[in-house]
């Protein structure tokens, strides 16, 4: 068994509370004008960009710091379109038989269908795979823990990121998304965890007013002190 060797911590300066509250209402502020867009302008934005995103959601806690992850970045015109087709196919499948009623009733006031034209018209998509085997380095074949939970947390850090750097994002997910281990071209210990499309939002880009009802913080939050 390996021992713990350790390091001393950097990176938390000590700000002032008054100082601290600023910082935390800056980033709900950033936060809080996240919207899920569903219309993408075709601009291009820089790999570096994107590169840069998905760096900052590969420093993630994950369990034993393994580092569950992989994300394919495509802005290949061929392969969105490839994307598209099988995402549309599963979509169809969805939105005509296989969702209960509750399920298209809970989605009617989102407005969405079976046509995903943003998986060709964004200049990005980034599939994100959850490796249920792996380890802490690239090659290794160790059991990986809490996957679901590590990928999560990598996605809301790379949704972060996008956002913060200006861009909008889309969480898709169709149901079973198997193909895009195919179309990716990732080994069957990964599993397709969510597509995030991402791009400028277009310029005469809509929400549905549904999505901008936010719980309030009395409602998500209890404080026992
Ligand atoms: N994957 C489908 C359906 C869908 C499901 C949920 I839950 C949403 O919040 C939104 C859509 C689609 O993308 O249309």
């Amino acid at each position: 068994m390996k021992q713990p060797d350790y390091t001393p911590l950097t990176g938390y300066p000590e700000y002032s509370e008054q100082e601290m509250l600023v910082r935390a209402r800056s980033v709900f502020d950033v936060l809080a004008t996240r919207r899920t867009i569903r219309d993408f302008s075709d601009k291009p934005v820089p790999r570096a960009i994107i590169e840069t995103c998905i760096a900052a959601a590969g420093t993630a806690p994950s369990g034993a710091n393994h580092q569950p992850w992989h994300f394919v970045a495509i802005s290949n015109p061929a392969l969105k379109r490839k994307i598209r087709i099988a995402a549309e196919a599963e979509e169809a499948a969805f939105y005509t038989g296989k969702a209960s009623q509750e399920w298209l009733d809970a989605l009617s006031p989102l407005g969405t269908d079976t046509q995903k034209p943003f998986l060709e018209t964004a200049p990005w998509l980034i599939a994100v795979f959850a490796q249920k085997r792996g380890g802490e380095r690239v090659g290794m074949d160790k059991k990986n823990y809490y996957v679901t939970e590590s990928v999560g947390i990598a996605t809301g850090m790379l949704i972060t990121a996008l956002h913060t750097a200006g861009l909008g994002t889309l969480t898709h997910t169709p149901a079973p998304m198997n193909f895009l281990r195919d179309i990716c071209g990732r080994p069957k210990n990964e599993k397709p965890f969510v597509l995030l499309v991402t791009g400028y939002p277009a310029k005469d880009a809509v929400v549905p007013k549904h999505a901008l009802i936010k719980k309030s913080i009395g409602e998500i939050a209890t404080f026992e002190v």
